[in-house]
């Protein structure tokens, strides 16, 4: 069977409500900061459906043993979330995910160039090859920033098929180079927006995530 790239975008009311006020050009950073964290709980919770390791076992009701399926312990779990935006989406996914590992890694894109850089790189030297790791970003925009982060992470053993992306808007550059290059991967949006500008911002889109979230 070929692989290909699989983008959600799911159809739910809270994700829709959270993405419209982040949206709004109005919101100030306090609300827009919350806005975020929401989408980041949400749209984990979609992606970790058939991501989160389970294992079936026995547990004693009060009145009679039964079967049940628990998360798996065994298995690692890691959040990866590009700096410094991505960090807005990780309160929502850690609160779902209490026992992943966080590893930071922190990109900036030149303001000319658009290429990322990376100023931060908190990942192991090797991950286990049964990871889990879910990528946070919000914007996935020329998908240099993400390319750069899935060569950070295969070279050092993560399986795109076991990886997950969470963003809030992803536009057709980024898709169409993690397409080319990861398939199996999945990726989890809010929204999937038309058009990148030549200053790389998502049209509509949200502004600068990272500037709205922390205010600077
Ligand atoms: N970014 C935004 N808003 C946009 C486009 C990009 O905040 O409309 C930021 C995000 O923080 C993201 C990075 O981490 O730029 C992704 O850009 P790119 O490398 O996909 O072009």
């Amino acid at each position: 069977m070929t692989q290909q790239l699989l983008v959600y975008v799911p159809p739910h009311p809270l994700i829709k409500h959270w993405l419209a006020v982040a949206r709004d050009v109005a919101t100030p950073p306090v609300l827009f900061r919350a806005a975020i964290t929401e989408l980041g709980r949400w749209l984990t919770y979609e992606a970790a459906r058939d991501w989160l390791p389970t294992l079936e076992t026995t547990v004693e009701s009060p009145l009679a043993p039964c079967p049940a399926t628990l998360i798996d312990p065994q298995v690692p779990v890691a959040v990866v979330p590009i700096l410094r935006a991505g960090l807005g989406l990780l309160e929502g996914a850690q609160t779902l995910l209490p026992l992943a590992k966080i590893y930071h890694l922190g990109l900036v894109r030149n303001e000319e160039t658009l290429e990322p850089s990376c100023y931060l790189n908190k990942l192991p030297e090797k991950f286990d090859s049964e990871t889990r790791v879910l990528i946070t970003d919000p914007m996935l925009a020329t998908g240099g920033s993400i390319m750069a982060a899935m060569a950070e992470l295969t070279k050092r053993g993560v399986e795109p098929a076991l990886t997950r992306i969470v963003c809030v808007v992803a536009a057709p550059p980024a898709l169409q180079k993690l397409s080319a290059d990861y398939p199996g991967l999945t990726v989890y949006s809010a929204t999937i927006d038309g058009v990148v500008n030549d200053k790389g911002y998502i049209v509509p889109g949200l502004g600068d995530a990272g500037d709205r979230i922390f205010g600077t």
